[in-house]
């Protein structure tokens, strides 16, 4: 056999043992933690908690707005003028794994002070930084507790969460304009 057959022979025998890239996306099975799937590669996006690490980085990564956080500030208008922008307020997030939500705010105003106690689930709406929560919310007035519901939707950006929605009681609708950070 002469070299002008036997260096093409060699290149092809070597093509042929490189490592496969069996599903075609571009990466060999060296590098593609799953190379019967072309959606799941190194190059991929890896979208949140949804049982599959995408990227093959080795994990499925959490939601961002997952964790605990504090409240920076809230207003609370019922259309009434008469709302929390002037009281001093306190409280805290907790967004779990589960996506179960805990949010504890308390405000005072003058010798008024009013505690709210809210547990919940946020989900994802598709839209990265984006999530809503629906709540259920008891109010302390200090005496007298109230029951309602909220529905706020939410951005997370920087380390933020800036969420805007209502607390709905049976007497009405308060609107909500609540931030919080790490
Ligand atoms: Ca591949
Ligand atoms: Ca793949
Ligand atoms: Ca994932
Ligand atoms: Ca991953």
């Amino acid at each position: 056999m002469t070299f002008r057959v036997l260096i093409p022979l060699t290149a092809l025998l070597f093509v042929a043992c490189g490592p496969a890239d069996e599903d075609e996306d571009g990466f060999t099975v060296d590098d593609d933690c799953d190379d019967t799937n072309a959606d799941i590669n190194p190059g991929a996006t890896d979208l949140p908690r949804d049982g599959v690490d995408s990227d093959c980085d080795g994990e499925d990564p959490p939601h961002e707005f997952e964790g605990d956080w504090n409240l920076v500030s809230v207003t609370m208008d019922a259309g009434d003028g008469d709302n929390l922008a002037e009281a001093t307020v306190s409280g805290s997030m907790t967004i779990e794994e589960d996506l179960s939500v805990v949010i504890d705010i308390d405000a005072t105003q003058g010798e008024e002070s009013l505690s709210f106690d809210i547990t919940g689930d946020a989900t994802a709406d598709g839209v990265e930084g984006d999530f809503d929560m629906d709540l259920s919310v008891a109010i302390d007035t200090g005496g007298d507790t109230l029951s309602a519901t909220g529905d706020w939707a939410c951005t997370t950006a920087a380390a933020t969460i800036d969420c805007t929605g209502s607390v709905v009681l049976e007497q009405g609708s308060i609107a909500v304009v609540a931030s919080f950070d790490q």
